[in-house]
């Protein structure tokens, strides 16, 4: 670690995050291509609107070994298809680091996945903490009809992997079957 950095205070809002964040990393539908496995829904959804899909309030803490990063995410409700809105997902470039998320308000999923595709997902709403071990990779999903906020905490030097995602994106999917929330096999996957 480079210096002694001065104790910072943060003010988060179970309903809205971070209330003062040092930057706000906003994610549209139109940078979600080819994520959702309806791309016919997903392009006649984005000739009409390009609605905000999530958004991360960060605040400025080094990305360095030692430190640890915190922000919230919010993601709207809303649906592609039958597909809930979701995070792109990552891995860590640093493999081996771990993360934890802090459901804050609404519902949701947390879905973790191995390189090999091996799927774990974790039913999240106010209160429930997942822990997202070593080795995984993360995506969020919003089941509720209102924002999904979450407090996410990690290594300074974890680093973020959006390629493996893009590239054979998640093997299991979160659809909504007779008003409910289904995982199901991705059939776009590719390992
Ligand atoms: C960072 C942490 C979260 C996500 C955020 C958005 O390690 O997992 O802050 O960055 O939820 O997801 P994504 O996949 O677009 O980074
Ligand atoms: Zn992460």
């Amino acid at each position: 670690m480079k210096g002694l950095m001065e104790p910072i205070k943060t003010l988060v809002s179970f309903k809205k995050g971070v209330v003062y964040p040092d930057g706000v990393n906003e994610r549209k539908l139109n940078e979600m291509r080819g994520m959702y496995v309806d791309d016919f829904t997903f392009e006649t959804l984005l000739s009409q609107d390009n609605p905000l899909i999530y958004e991360v309030k960060e605040i400025n803490i080094p990305q360095e070994k030692g430190h640890i990063i915190y922000s919230t995410t919010t993601i709207y409700p809303g649906k592609v298809g039958k597909e809930y809105f979701m995070t792109k997902g990552h891995f860590h470039l640093r493999e081996d680091t771990a993360e934890i998320y802090f459901c804050l308000e609404g519902e949701g999923y947390l879905l973790m996945q191995t390189k090999e595709g091996r799927a774990s997902a974790i039913h999240m709403k106010p209160g429930v903490l997942g822990y997202i071990p070593p080795y995984w990779g993360h995506r969020t999903m919003n089941t509720g009809d209102r924002e999904f906020v979450f407090l996410a905490l990690f290594p300074g030097d974890a680093g973020h992997n959006y390629e493996i995602v893009e590239k054979h994106g998640f093997s299991k999917i979160m659809v909504e079957e007779n008003g409910k929330p289904v995982l199901k096999d991705n059939p776009k996957y590719t390992l």
